[in-house]
């Protein structure tokens, strides 16, 4: 299997089957900026969730991964342990698999496994903001996997699907697993999955890991861990405006919590000010003002049924195939094929 790739500059070859293009995204930090100054200056304030994502906001968030109240990564795991090869045996071969938001690419292996045990070779694109994640799973998968070739992308994936560096010529078998799509209000949702619908061809398909809707004690203990790894988690976003922008925000002055809104579908997420607060921002050159109990809301979480998924796959270009989930479907994994 060879890859042609006709002179971009931002192509490194790292190994004789890693390639990696970087996007050079400087408008990233301009966007964090001005994300934080329109956000802090509404009525409802707000922050980004992609802003967790720092070095330490990343680690915070394997460990969240880690808590017993949070099932979701856990759960998605033994759903692909189980279903792996059903999942390959679904799509035609030979395919190539793309996967948005790699990151430890951990829950991948399974299926690049079960992939390889139906084919000869393999052409996987990891797509991640972060190049070290790319460079660390790589080298994982390409250390357990001799039949295996990685052409990676350090971007944000929405840059990627517009930038038309991802070069595909067989069926692909497209990943966003992990509840990633819960992240986005149902409009966005529509106008992601809709974006990449649009990228590849009709019967390529597209693995959607989501968090069903459920007991609302449950959901809610997965957010309001009582450790308190994921108050940290939230508060990494202050500090961050701390360090990157000169931010003077006092982290115990904030608590932190979550609540289900069963009509929405939606775990979100705030920090509360525990007092009222001047908070200024140098390099924005503004001063945040909190009344007391005032909040900050910095996630959505959305929750699904087997209603909603078929309705976001039809307004995104594609069509619910099949739903995997595990014994208490507490999370399932769903087959949306492209029409
Ligand atoms: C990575 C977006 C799936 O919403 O469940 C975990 C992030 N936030 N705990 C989620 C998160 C708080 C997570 N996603």
């Amino acid at each position: 299997m060879s890859v042609i790739i006709s002179g971009p500059t931002d192509l490194t070859p790292v190994g004789e089957r890693f390639l990696l293009y970087r996007s050079p995204a400087p408008e990233f930090a301009a966007s964090f900026a001005d994300d934080v100054r329109s956000g802090l200056s509404a009525p409802q304030k707000h922050l980004a969730p992609k802003y967790f994502y720092d070095d330490l906001g990343s680690a915070l968030f394997e460990a969240i991964c880690e808590l017993p109240e949070y099932y979701l990564t856990r759960t998605e795991s033994e759903i692909l342990e189980r279903y792996a090869p059903e999942m390959i045996a679904a799509v035609a071969h030979p395919l190539e698999i793309v996967e948005f938001g790699s990151g430890s690419a951990r829950k991948t292996r399974l299926l690049i496994g079960a992939a390889l045990a139906a084919q000869d070779e393999l052409l996987y694109h990891p797509i991640d903001i972060s190049s070290s994640a790319l460079h660390g799973s790589a080298n994982a998968l390409l250390g357990e996997f001799d039949r295996l070739q990685v052409t990676a992308y350090a971007s944000d994936y929405v840059e990627v699907l517009r930038s038309a560096r991802l070069r595909t010529s067989q069926r692909v078998l497209a990943l966003f697993l992990g509840s990633n799509i819960g992240n986005y209000q149902p409009s966005e949702a529509v106008a992601l999955l809709g974006a990449m619908s649009a990228s590849f061809k009709p019967g390529d398909a597209l693995l959607l890991g989501v968090d069903l809707k459920k007991d609302a004690a449950i959901l809610e203990l997965a957010y309001n861990d009582p450790t308190g790894v994921t108050a940290a988690f939230d508060k990494n976003v202050l500090a961050r405006i701390n360090r990157e922008l000169g931010g003077r925000f006092d982290l115990d002055g904030f608590s932190f919590a979550a609540r289900y809104d069963a009509t929405r579908g939606s775990v979100d997420s705030f920090l509360i000010a525990q007092r009222g607060m001047v908070v200024p921002i140098a390099a924005l050159g503004m001063h945040v003002r909190f009344a007391t109990a005032e909040t900050i809301h910095t996630e959505s979480s959305f929750k699904f049924d087997e209603a909603d998924l078929s309705r976001l796959a039809e307004r995104s270009g594609f069509r619910l195939q099949k739903l995997w989930t595990d014994d208490e479907r507490k999370f399932a994994v769903a087959l949306l094929v492209i029409v």
